[in-house]
């Protein structure tokens, strides 16, 4: 059995946590999960540490407030490579968007991929309960971040990622410009730069229906100018 560590992050997530850690553990047997917990107003942390009891590979990194996915990310993959001996890292959000059901499937793939994504724009990938507007906005960012940077990757922004911390650990994380989806994006680039392998499965994204949205003017904007950032990064 493969060995591997789920990094979850969350920001005010306590209506999704529990149910979120159940089916991960449910799906993936022998997992370990690292929530990456930014000091949620609503108890988030809290309520994973009572769940350390029931779940003995839970564990908690927490950090002093907000600063942003990317930050989490950063922290919690440079904790993973530093102290811990899971072979694949994957990573995902913790509204329940990202379902727990794919897992098995995209473990599948490493077999000949050092980069499996979960993928909303393949063949039988899909995106249910978002309005047309966010639709639109993820479809079409993704197309003109796919043609703007080259990569060859369909869902770029999408955050239900696997990858091998051989690939993971060649990534210089303090050089990143983004913080939002951007983050995702960049970390997407720098995988592919290091020679990862990429490989897409399909995933149903669901729009979350607990806790609050956390996207922003400044996460669009940011994801506006990423793809250019990284086209030219390091040419001029
Ligand atoms: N630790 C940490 N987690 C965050 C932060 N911002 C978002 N998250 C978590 O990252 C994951 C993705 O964020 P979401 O708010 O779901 O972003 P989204 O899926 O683009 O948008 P919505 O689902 O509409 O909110 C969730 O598990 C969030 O709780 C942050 O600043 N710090
Ligand atoms: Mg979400």
């Amino acid at each position: 059995m493969k060995k591997i560590c789920v990094v979850l992050p969350t920001y005010n997530e306590r209506e999704n946590i529990e149910t979120i850690l159940g089916k991960i553990f449910i799906n993936v047997v022998g997992a370990t999960v690292l929530v990456v917990d930014d000091n949620s107003p609503d108890g988030t942390g809290v309520a994973v540490e009572g769940l350390r009891k029931k779940y003995p590979n839970l564990f908690l990194l927490k950090r002093k407030g907000k600063e942003g996915l990317g930050k989490a990310y950063t922290e919690a993959f440079l904790h993973v490579l530093q102290k811990m001996d899971q072979e694949w890292v994957l990573m995902m959000d913790a509204d329940l968007s990202h379902n727990p059901e794919h897992i098995p499937e995209m473990l599948k793939k490493t077999m000949s991929a050092s980069v499996v994504v979960g993928s909303r724009y393949v063949d039988g990938g899909k995106t249910v309960g978002w309005e047309l507007w966010r639709r639109v906005l993820s479809r079409g960012g993704n197309i003109y971040a796919r043609i703007v940077t080259g990569l060859p990757v369909r869902d770029l922004t999408g955050g239900f990622n696997l990858m091998h911390r051989d690939v993971l650990g060649k990534i210089d994380f303090s050089d990143f410009d983004a913080s939002g989806y951007a983050f995702i994006m960049e970390l997407k680039s720098k995988l592919h730069k290091a020679g990862a392998k990429f490989a897409e499965v399909p995933i149903t994204f669901r729009n979350r229906t607990g806790g609050e949205s956390k996207i922003s003017s400044h996460i669009i904007s940011e994801g506006v100018v990423a793809p250019w950032r990284i086209r030219f990064k390091g040419k001029c």
